[in-house]
């Protein structure tokens, strides 16, 4: 293929320049323009969800070249040929259909000439009647008890985002369910959650696509010895579930076919919550919360499908994130949740973003010669203002953040929602607008300082600004509205694929680790050679050596 050079398109050489000549834009200017929240924000009536990205260093004319580059990318014509079935995982020479998992539309999705549709809702079905079944002790286990814990076991995109649902819908949780997670090798994990659980009552989810999974299959393999051990060899058909779309593998196992949920080879790890990998999810909050939160989705896919780009929230988001990414230099991103039940949303983005557009091969399979995906982290506000957000505020990098808030919590606790708010709040009008010298001086004054000591002090207390933040503020925490925040970013992440031109859907870095360490393990009781570097060797030599 002929090289494609990006960064000499004329797209990307007018947003350079513009960056060039407005070195010192600062957000507080842009504020002078009274319109300016009703430019930049979106509000969406369906989900109650405000989407504000007013304080961005962006002007309207950023703002065009920036969605003139978008439209160069063809983000739009790109989207519908994933939604289509089209195998634009080329690498892996897959279609991409998280979004027909979530297809509550009734028209089919065809790959390779066959509508997948039929299949999708066969198993929806299934994990229905299943999850219907658990909750009201219609399926017990061997010894005719209810079940009380649901273990699953899996990892990546096995194990991220059901757990990140299960936590951030806590709330709309069976209460005498327990959901537990285990997902490390490193055996404490499933040690400390098997000792809290009763063999009678405990189900166990295997979740792993390829069922060849290393650490999830040590582990499923652990907590069959451990049942086996406690209750016999029969118990295994009433005690183990399989997530997979690895048949063979699966009776392999000893897991009951009947008890086996398919998903299918376009269904990417890290997409695989909405698939059969939701089954703890369905469980937990019953399978018509598990449809809300598809539904979530599946409107936010007509919104990415639909809506022009000046108006496309994930688009947005995509343009403002590549902006800082490859204009300003910033080499992170920072995820802020103002709400405890979705602090694992930063982690289960981290393998979304990170997994997808951590590459540097382009669509026609060249080096990049430009930044791609962003270090995504975060944590939970308002806990992150009281540790990293210093570096945020005064620190020498740009970090973009998102904050995301509540405007009604599921249950009120005393004022503490509005306590939580305020932070929120103040904290994206603080990294905009920043506190100048004079008033850190007059603020100095009014604590009785002297002269030399606001001489001193002063400079320390300025607050430069100009951090950028978009606000996604949503009424409530709901299925819904939790699955269409998921898809926001699915599509975000989507939408920088398609500007940075890299193939979001494979991994192969996730796929050497599961192949190298595969190689090291015989080394490591002593029956196999070490023919590794100077390091390595002397590493695994002092490991076998100090080994009890
Ligand atoms: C996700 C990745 C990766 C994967 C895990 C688990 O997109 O491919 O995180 O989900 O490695 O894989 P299995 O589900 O096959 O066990």
């Amino acid at each position: 293929m002929s090289k494609f050079e990006l960064t000499k398109t004329k797209e990307w050489q007018k947003l350079a320049e513009f960056r060039n000549e407005n070195q010192n834009l600062h957000i507080k200017d842009l504020f002078k323009d009274e319109n300016r929240f009703k430019e930049f924000s979106i509000y969406d009536e369906e989900l109650g969800l405000l989407f504000d990205f007013s304080k961005n260093i962006v002007t309207k004319e950023t703002f065009k070249l920036l969605i003139d580059a978008a439209k160069a990318a063809d983000i739009a014509g790109y989207a519908k040929k994933m939604f289509s079935g089209e195998k634009i995982n080329r690498t892996e020479n897959r279609a991409v259909l998280h979004t027909a998992l979530r297809n509550q539309s009734g028209s089919p999705v065809y790959v390779d000439g066959k509508d997948v549709m039929p299949e999708i809702n066969a198993v929806l079905d299934k994990m229905e009647k299943f999850s219907a079944d658990l909750r009201s002790g219609k399926l017990t286990g061997a010894t005719g008890k209810k079940f009380t814990d649901i273990i699953n076991i899996g990892i990546g995109g096995s194990d991220l985002g059901p757990k990140m649902v299960c936590e951030a819908l806590k709330y709309y949780g069976d209460a005498s369910l327990n959901v537990h997670f285990v997902s490390n090798i490193d055996g404490a994990d499933i040690y400390e959650n098997l000792k809290k659980l009763n063999p009678e009552t405990s189900f166990f989810i295997v979740a792993s696509k390829t069922f060849t999974t290393l650490e999830t299959i040590s582990n499923a393999l652990t907590a069959r010895n451990w049942l086996v051990s406690k209750l016999g060899e029969k118990a295994v058909a009433n005690h183990f579930a399989a997530l997979s779309t690895n048949v063979e593998k699966v009776k392999e196992f000893g897991i009951d076919e009947n008890n086996m949920f398919a998903f299918w080879d376009f269904v990417g790890g890290r997409y695989s919550l909405w698939s059969a990998i939701g089954l703890s999810i369905a469980c937990f909050i019953g399978f018509d919360k598990f449809k809300e939160l598809l539904s979530g989705a599946h409107y936010i896919d007509k919104h990415f499908l639909s809506a022009q780009y000046e108006k496309n929230i994930p688009i947005i988001m995509a343009v403002l994130g590549f902006w800082y990414n490859n204009f300003y230099g910033a080499q992170s991103y920072a995820v802020l949740p103002y709400s405890q039940y979705l602090h694992r949303f930063p982690a289960y983005l981290q393998q979304g973003d990170m997994e997808s557009n951590g590459k540097t091969i382009n669509f026609e399979g060249d080096r990049v010669d430009y930044q791609t995906g962003a270090i995504i982290w975060g944590e939970p506000g308002t806990n992150g203002q009281h540790s990293f957000y210093q570096l945020v505020h005064q620190g020498t990098k740009l970090i973009p953040s998102d904050f995301i808030g509540f405007v009604n919590p599921p249950q009120r606790v005393g004022d503490h929602h509005e306590k939580l708010m305020a932070n929120f709040f103040a904290q994206t009008q603080v990294l905009a607008f920043g506190l100048t010298k004079e008033q850190a001086i007059e603020n100095l004054l009014k604590t009785g300082a002297s002269k030399e000591e606001i001489a001193m002090l002063a400079p320390h207390k300025v607050f430069e600004g100009g951090r950028p933040t978009n606000s996604i503020l949503i009424n409530y925490l709901t299925p819904k509205t939790l699955g269409a925040l998921i898809a926001l970013y699915e599509h975000k992440i989507f939408a920088q694929g398609a500007l940075w031109r890299v193939n979001s859907f494979d991994q192969w870095g996730v796929e050497l680790g599961k192949v190298l360490a595969n190689t090291i393990l015989p080394e490591l009781s002593g029956k196999a050679d070490n023919p590794h570097d100077a390091s390595t060797k002397n590493l695994i030599k002092h490991f076998l050596k100090n080994k009890k």
